[in-house]
Protein backbone atom coordinates (compact mmCIF):
# COMPACT_ATOMS: atom_id res chain seq x y z
CA UNK A 1 0.00 0.00 0.00
CA UNK A 2 1.57 3.42 -1.25
CA UNK A 3 1.71 6.13 1.37
CA UNK A 4 -0.50 9.20 1.37
CA UNK A 5 0.57 12.48 1.66
CA UNK A 6 -1.25 12.54 5.49
CA UNK A 7 0.98 9.35 5.97
CA UNK A 8 4.26 10.63 4.98
CA UNK A 9 3.43 14.19 6.86
CA UNK A 10 3.00 12.02 10.04
CA UNK A 11 5.69 9.80 9.92
CA UNK A 12 7.77 12.94 9.53
CA UNK A 13 6.32 14.67 12.46
CA UNK A 14 6.92 11.47 14.35
CA UNK A 15 10.56 11.06 13.12
CA UNK A 16 11.23 14.92 14.01
CA UNK A 17 10.41 13.86 17.94
CA UNK A 18 12.37 10.42 17.88
CA UNK A 19 15.37 10.74 15.77
CA UNK A 20 17.47 12.46 18.59
CA UNK A 21 17.52 9.14 19.59
CA UNK A 22 17.41 7.32 16.82
CA UNK A 23 21.15 5.38 17.49
CA UNK A 24 19.25 3.72 21.03
CA UNK A 25 16.40 3.00 18.82
CA UNK A 26 18.68 1.07 16.82
CA UNK A 27 20.95 -0.46 19.21
CA UNK A 28 17.40 -1.45 20.96
CA UNK A 29 15.87 -2.86 18.26
CA UNK A 30 18.39 -4.73 16.69
CA UNK A 31 19.42 -6.75 19.92
CA UNK A 32 15.91 -6.82 19.94
CA UNK A 33 15.41 -8.75 17.16
CA UNK A 34 18.67 -11.17 17.64
CA UNK A 35 17.00 -12.29 20.88
CA UNK A 36 13.57 -12.29 20.15
CA UNK A 37 14.03 -14.13 16.49
CA UNK A 38 17.42 -16.23 16.93
CA UNK A 39 17.32 -17.55 13.43
CA UNK A 40 18.88 -13.43 12.35
CA UNK A 41 21.70 -14.13 14.45
CA UNK A 42 23.22 -16.18 11.39
CA UNK A 43 23.74 -12.84 9.38
CA UNK A 44 26.06 -11.53 12.23
CA UNK A 45 27.92 -14.84 12.89
CA UNK A 46 31.30 -12.90 12.26
CA UNK A 47 30.53 -10.54 15.26
CA UNK A 48 32.52 -11.06 18.66
CA UNK A 49 29.27 -10.51 20.57
CA UNK A 50 25.67 -10.37 19.99
CA UNK A 51 24.11 -8.95 23.00
CA UNK A 52 22.60 -5.92 23.89
CA UNK A 53 24.79 -3.39 24.62
CA UNK A 54 27.84 -4.41 22.94
CA UNK A 55 30.18 -3.01 20.55
CA UNK A 56 28.84 -4.25 17.10
CA UNK A 57 25.57 -4.03 18.25
CA UNK A 58 25.84 -0.52 19.46
CA UNK A 59 27.62 0.25 16.10
CA UNK A 60 25.42 -1.68 13.66
CA UNK A 61 22.43 0.37 15.28
CA UNK A 62 23.58 3.23 14.21
CA UNK A 63 24.34 2.17 10.84
CA UNK A 64 20.55 0.83 10.68
CA UNK A 65 19.09 3.94 11.95
CA UNK A 66 21.28 5.52 9.12
CA UNK A 67 19.09 3.87 6.01
CA UNK A 68 16.01 4.99 8.19
CA UNK A 69 17.09 8.40 8.07
CA UNK A 70 17.73 8.21 4.69
CA UNK A 71 14.15 6.00 4.04
CA UNK A 72 12.64 9.06 5.65
CA UNK A 73 14.88 11.67 3.60
CA UNK A 74 13.68 10.13 0.01
CA UNK A 75 10.26 9.53 0.86
CA UNK A 76 8.87 10.31 -2.04
CA UNK A 77 11.52 7.46 -4.18
CA UNK A 78 11.74 4.78 -1.72
CA UNK A 79 12.86 2.46 -4.22
CA UNK A 80 15.30 5.03 -5.90
CA UNK A 81 16.64 6.37 -2.57
CA UNK A 82 17.08 2.72 -0.86
CA UNK A 83 18.23 1.30 -4.40
CA UNK A 84 22.14 0.72 -2.93
CA UNK A 85 21.45 -0.40 0.31
CA UNK A 86 18.52 -3.01 -1.75
CA UNK A 87 21.78 -4.52 -3.93
CA UNK A 88 24.01 -5.01 -0.96
CA UNK A 89 21.52 -6.95 1.10
CA UNK A 90 20.17 -8.96 -1.79
CA UNK A 91 23.36 -9.53 -3.37
CA UNK A 92 26.26 -9.32 -1.03
CA UNK A 93 24.68 -10.21 2.05
CA UNK A 94 22.01 -12.21 0.96
CA UNK A 95 19.37 -11.63 3.59
CA UNK A 96 15.82 -13.00 3.47
CA UNK A 97 13.46 -9.96 3.12
CA UNK A 98 11.20 -11.64 5.42
CA UNK A 99 13.51 -10.00 8.39
CA UNK A 100 12.63 -6.79 6.91
CA UNK A 101 9.74 -7.47 8.57
CA UNK A 102 10.92 -8.70 11.65
CA UNK A 103 13.35 -6.04 12.54
CA UNK A 104 10.92 -3.31 11.38
CA UNK A 105 8.29 -4.84 14.20
CA UNK A 106 11.36 -4.98 16.87
CA UNK A 107 11.76 -0.86 15.61
CA UNK A 108 8.34 0.25 16.40
CA UNK A 109 8.25 -2.28 19.48
CA UNK A 110 11.36 0.00 20.78
CA UNK A 111 9.62 3.28 19.34
CA UNK A 112 6.91 2.92 21.56
CA UNK A 113 8.78 2.02 24.66
CA UNK A 114 11.04 5.01 24.62
CA UNK A 115 8.48 7.24 23.12
CA UNK A 116 5.10 6.45 24.55
CA UNK A 117 3.49 9.95 24.53
CA UNK A 118 5.00 10.50 20.96
CA UNK A 119 3.28 7.25 18.96
CA UNK A 120 -0.35 7.65 18.80
CA UNK A 121 -2.33 5.30 17.32
CA UNK A 122 -2.01 7.86 13.95
CA UNK A 123 1.49 8.01 14.43
CA UNK A 124 1.57 3.93 14.57
CA UNK A 125 -0.15 3.22 11.65
CA UNK A 126 1.72 5.83 9.57
CA UNK A 127 5.06 4.25 10.93
CA UNK A 128 3.84 0.42 9.93
CA UNK A 129 2.95 1.61 6.86
CA UNK A 130 6.25 3.41 6.21
CA UNK A 131 8.23 0.32 7.38
CA UNK A 132 6.36 -2.05 5.00
CA UNK A 133 7.08 0.21 2.11
CA UNK A 134 10.83 0.48 3.05
CA UNK A 135 10.82 -3.36 3.12
CA UNK A 136 9.16 -3.49 -0.34
CA UNK A 137 12.02 -0.56 -1.76
CA UNK A 138 14.63 -2.66 0.37
CA UNK A 139 13.24 -6.26 -1.65
CA UNK A 140 13.63 -4.97 -5.30
CA UNK A 141 16.39 -6.14 -6.10
CA UNK A 142 15.59 -10.02 -4.97
CA UNK A 143 13.23 -10.28 -8.38
NI1 LIG B 1 21.04 -4.18 7.15
C1 LIG B 1 24.41 -3.63 6.80
C2 LIG B 1 20.45 -0.79 6.74
C3 LIG B 1 17.69 -4.63 7.77
C4 LIG B 1 21.62 -7.47 7.90
N1 LIG B 1 22.22 -2.53 6.83
C5 LIG B 1 23.58 -2.52 6.73
C6 LIG B 1 24.03 -1.15 6.52
C7 LIG B 1 22.92 -0.35 6.51
C8 LIG B 1 21.77 -1.22 6.72
C9 LIG B 1 22.85 1.16 6.33
C10 LIG B 1 25.47 -0.71 6.36
C11 LIG B 1 25.75 -0.64 4.89
C12 LIG B 1 27.17 -0.31 4.56
O1 LIG B 1 28.06 -0.60 5.37
O2 LIG B 1 27.38 0.24 3.48
N2 LIG B 1 19.38 -2.95 7.22
C13 LIG B 1 19.35 -1.59 6.98
C14 LIG B 1 17.97 -1.13 7.05
C15 LIG B 1 17.20 -2.21 7.34
C16 LIG B 1 18.10 -3.35 7.45
C17 LIG B 1 17.54 0.31 6.80
C18 LIG B 1 15.72 -2.31 7.55
C19 LIG B 1 14.96 -1.34 7.97
N3 LIG B 1 19.88 -5.74 7.69
C20 LIG B 1 18.53 -5.73 7.94
C21 LIG B 1 18.09 -7.03 8.40
C22 LIG B 1 19.19 -7.85 8.44
C23 LIG B 1 20.32 -7.03 8.00
C24 LIG B 1 16.65 -7.35 8.75
C25 LIG B 1 19.32 -9.27 8.83
C26 LIG B 1 18.51 -9.90 9.67
N4 LIG B 1 22.72 -5.35 7.30
C27 LIG B 1 22.73 -6.69 7.63
C28 LIG B 1 24.09 -7.17 7.68
C29 LIG B 1 24.91 -6.05 7.38
C30 LIG B 1 24.02 -4.93 7.13
C31 LIG B 1 24.52 -8.58 7.99
C32 LIG B 1 26.43 -6.03 7.35
C33 LIG B 1 26.84 -5.88 8.79
C34 LIG B 1 28.26 -6.22 9.11
O3 LIG B 1 28.76 -5.71 10.11
O4 LIG B 1 28.85 -7.03 8.41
Amino acid sequence: MSLTDKDKAAVKALWAKISKGADAIGAEALARMLVVYPQTKTYFSHWPDMSAGSGPVTKHGKKIMGGVALAVSKMDDLSGGLLELSELHAFQLRVDPANFKILAQCLQVVIAIMFPNDFTPEAHVALDKFLSNVALALSEKYR
